[in-house]
């Protein structure tokens, strides 16, 4: 099981194993057959896997052997290995709006729950504490003001983001606790705009149509502008790093070419700005223009936006010169002289305009780019460049740019909206952080992706722990331990001093002879113990994480781990006369200490604050997570794509979040509603009047063992598998298939 990639979280669908299989009937038993048998006889739901790998629900008709006749809902009739069936849920439960409700967890049923909610536009779904969130590529018409009144006013209870955010609202107000709203999700799922959904309802939670509200929305557009790029997955995608590199048909960010059209003549001269299609960062992906976007006129809301913040007309000047100059960096070129021995800067107006615009001069800014002018206090003699490391430390220089100017404008932004905080001083952080990725072949971004998403996992599985700890507290039940899979193994697998992963990559970072074969021998050396870690053939190492297992490839991690480590880019930025360059390379310094290594640099962002700092900061809040998934690759409306949504469910860890959640007692219900549903099936000689007793003789009557159960002041806790009888019972009696006890007493149905 260990090998199965679905055995980390998620109940074993893919083996055959016939006792893992059976483990999954739950309830009657551990005998597969009796199980199947059981199902049969009562014409319950199966899910039998066809050999395309589809699942289809079923009844069975006859078993023989290791085989069952099963009657598909589609028509047809199929003989089916009963390792191939696993059991469906009631149908109570069809569609039910959290997962946690589900009888039986298994892929087939918390996919098909959740695709029967998505085609009736029910894009929100609870998964136990987090709520999952399926991308409509269309107005589900479920944001406008009515909407935000009704779960203001707690009219409404439905999984929605305002519900997540009204929760963090009222808990921030009433514990005075600081919140976070955690958002992941792979690229396209929704984050961003998951993330503005919660502006929109925080801005109406703190007072309507308030200057607030319209600050806050202005920043979000101007952070769109600066953060966002067309990637082929997403027209709007929040990336970061896309400077100088960009994939066929994918753009840049927005801004640049928004200041490119929409600049006025005057500011067109002062920064000696051409067309876009005039600046190699721009031009080299043969995508200038997204369809039905007016880059001028996105420009002059972005210029008010950037009034309505409060940043003056003097900064707005300098975030536009940064920008000129980081495009006349793209343009600048080198020659190779003395014999191909040595790299020069060709003097033309692109480093001109560029050394002008950062306020340097010319002499610096070249000899920035073809020396190594850091070591040459070190060493005797100036080291030179080759031509390719010229070029690359030019677009590292401009990356290094456009990462300080995105840091100071968020700076400058939350300064902004911090003079309109709220009454108690407390804040509610939203979270937009790329989601856990597996790919075929993965590299440096996802193991700093992957690891942050590991780091949010303890953190989510430590605080679902301590929620399930305060709901039983508050209803007066024995707190009685939960079980759940830590993963501090792996983290220390990325963490441990000196034989960590992330120590070891560092340590190889600065090693002259290092390459990265020798850092991937190295790790195998170090963590060969770690059950979490796996040397793979060459370069090659894998890592068992919470979500899967993920291949990685070493090659690059050196480079790129190295990238980050520019403290030479600083005293050049530090030098600049132009001040917003000047005080974002201070920025970096005052944030505890600059990033130089990967161990304290943030992954979701990226080369640039401490993920230790960022995590402290997040250690002290109280989580609300939500998790975005992308039913289908085209961005369209109506289609759910199985394998898609499944490979999204494993990498959210949503199975396993469902399976801590409903490892105590996960149905819970209040005792007016229990005594409602279940009391006409009383006997006669139970004569409770009041829920709470209702509720007892209900439990006692149908023979409910004590350990499955729990009575609180308000609810009835009960363990997994237990409302079906119930159920089971209430419908025969329904349909008029068992006779109903003739007086019954107590509520009705
Ligand atoms: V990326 O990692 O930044 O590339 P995101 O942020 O996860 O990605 P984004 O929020 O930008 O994705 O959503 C992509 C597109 O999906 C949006 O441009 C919308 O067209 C669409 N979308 C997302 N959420 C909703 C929604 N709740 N209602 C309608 C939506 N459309
Ligand atoms: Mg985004």
């Amino acid at each position: 099981a260990a090998e199965s990639p679905y055995a980390i979280g998620i109940e074993l669908t893919e083996s055959s194993d016939r006792a893992a299989v059976a483990s999954m009937w739950r309830n009657q038993g551990t005998d597969l057959d009796d199980n199947i048998s059981y199902f049969m006889k009562k014409k319950r739901r199966v899910w039998c896997r066809l050999p395309s790998g589809q699942w289809e629900s079923g009844t069975i008709q006859s078993t023989s052997g290791e085989h069952a006749l099963v009657s598909l809902s589609n028509g047809n009739v199929m003989k089916i290995s009963s390792s191939e069936l696993l059991p469906a849920n009631p149908d109570i439960l069809e569609g039910v709006d959290d997962l946690v409700q589900l009888s039986y967890l298994n892929e087939p049923s918390l996919f098909h729950n959740l695709q029967n909610r998505f085609s009736n536009d029910l894009i929100y779904t609870k998964a136990g504490p987090v709520l999952v969130a399926i991308n409509p590529f269309k107005d589900v018409q479920i944001y406008g003001d009515e909407f935000v009144t009704a779960y203001r006013q707690k009219r409404l209870d439905s999984p929605h983001v305002y519900a997540v955010v009204d929760a963090a609202y009222d808990a921030m107000m009433k514990e005075e606790v600081n919140q976070s709203i955690i958002i992941s999700g792979e690229s396209g799922a929704g984050k961003t705009e998951t993330a503005k959904i919660a502006m929109h309802y925080l801005a109406a939670l703190s007072g309507g149509s308030s200057s607030i509200e319209h600050k806050m929305l202005q920043s979000n557009l101007i952070l769109e502008a600066f953060g966002n790029a067309k990637t082929s997955r997403n027209g709007n995608s929040s990336r970061f790093s896309r400077v100088v590199q960009l994939a066929n048909g994918e753009r840049s960010y927005h801004v640049f070419y928004q200041l490119c059209a929409g600049a006025p003549s005057s500011l067109k001269e002062r920064l000696n700005l051409r067309m876009a299609s005039d600046y190699k960062y721009l031009s080299q992906s043969d995508c200038l223009a997204i369809e039905g976007v007016n880059e001028a006129q996105r420009f002059h809301i972005l210029m008010e936006a950037l009034d309505i913040v409060g940043i003056s007309k003097e900064d707005q000047e300098r975030i536009f010169a940064t920008l000129a100059a980081i495009l006349w960096l793209g343009n600048t070129s080198f020659q190779v002289i003395d014999n191909g021995n040595q790299v020069e800067v060709l003097v033309d107006e692109a480093v001109t305009n560029a050394a002008k615009l950062m306020g340097c001069s010319i002499q610096e800014l070249k000899l920035s780019l073809c020396t190594n002018k850091n070591l040459a206090g070190k060493e005797s003699a100036t080291k030179r460049w080759t031509l390719q490391q010229a070029i690359d430390r030019r677009d590292a220089l401009a990356k290094f740019i456009y990462a300080r100017l995105f840091d100071w404008l968020v700076e400058r932004i939350n300064n902004s909206l911090h003079a309109a905080k709220c009454c108690v001083g407390k804040s509610i952080n939203i979270l937009d952080i790329y989601g856990f990725e597996s790919f075929q072949k993965n590299s440096f971004e996802q193991m700093c992706i992957n690891y942050a998403n590991e780091r949010l996992q303890q953190h989510f599985n430590r605080h679902l722990f301590k929620l399930e700890q305060e709901d039983y507290e508050l209803d007066g039940i024995d707190w009685t331990k939960v079980d759940f899979e830590d993963n501090q193994e792996c983290l220390d697998l990325f963490e441990k001093k000196s034989s960590g992963l992330l120590s070891v990559l560092d340590a190889e970072s600065n090693l002259p002879k290092a390459s990265d074969l020798t850092f991937a021998n190295k790790l195998k050396q170090h963590l060969n113990l770690n059950s979490r870690f796996k040397g793979e053939r060459g370069r090659a190492f894998s890592v068992r994480h919470y979500a899967g297992e993920v291949l990685y490839d070493t090659n690059g991690f050196l480079e790129k781990n190295k990238d980050s480590l520019h403290a030479d880019f600083l005293q050049l930025l530090s030098a600049c006369n132009n001040e917003l360059l000047q005080i974002a390379s201070k920025l970096l310094n005052d944030s505890e200490k600059p990033a130089t290594t990967l161990s304290e640099i943030s992954s979701s962002d990226f080369p640039r604050q401490s993920v230790s700092t960022k995590f402290k900061r997040l250690d002290s809040t109280k989580p609300h997570f939500i998790r975005c998934i992308k039913p289908n690759n085209k961005q369209l409306p109506g289609i759910y794509e199985a394998d898609l949504v499944l490979e999204q469910l494993r990498c959210g860890g949503i199975l396993e979040v469902v399976r801590i959640a409903r490892s105590g007692h996960p149905i819970r219900m209040k005792h007016q509603e229990f005594a409602r549903r279940y009391g006409f099936l009383l006997s006669k000689t139970n004569v409770a009047r009041d829920p709470l007793s209702i509720s007892i003789a209900i439990l006692q009557q149908f023979g409910i063992l004590p350990e499955m159960y729990q009575i609180g002041y308000t609810k009835v806790f009960l363990r997994m598998g237990q409302i079906e009888k119930l159920e089971h019972r209430r419908k025969q009696v329904l349909e008029g298939t068992v006779c109903v006890q003739k007086h019954f007493r107590g509520y009705h149905a």
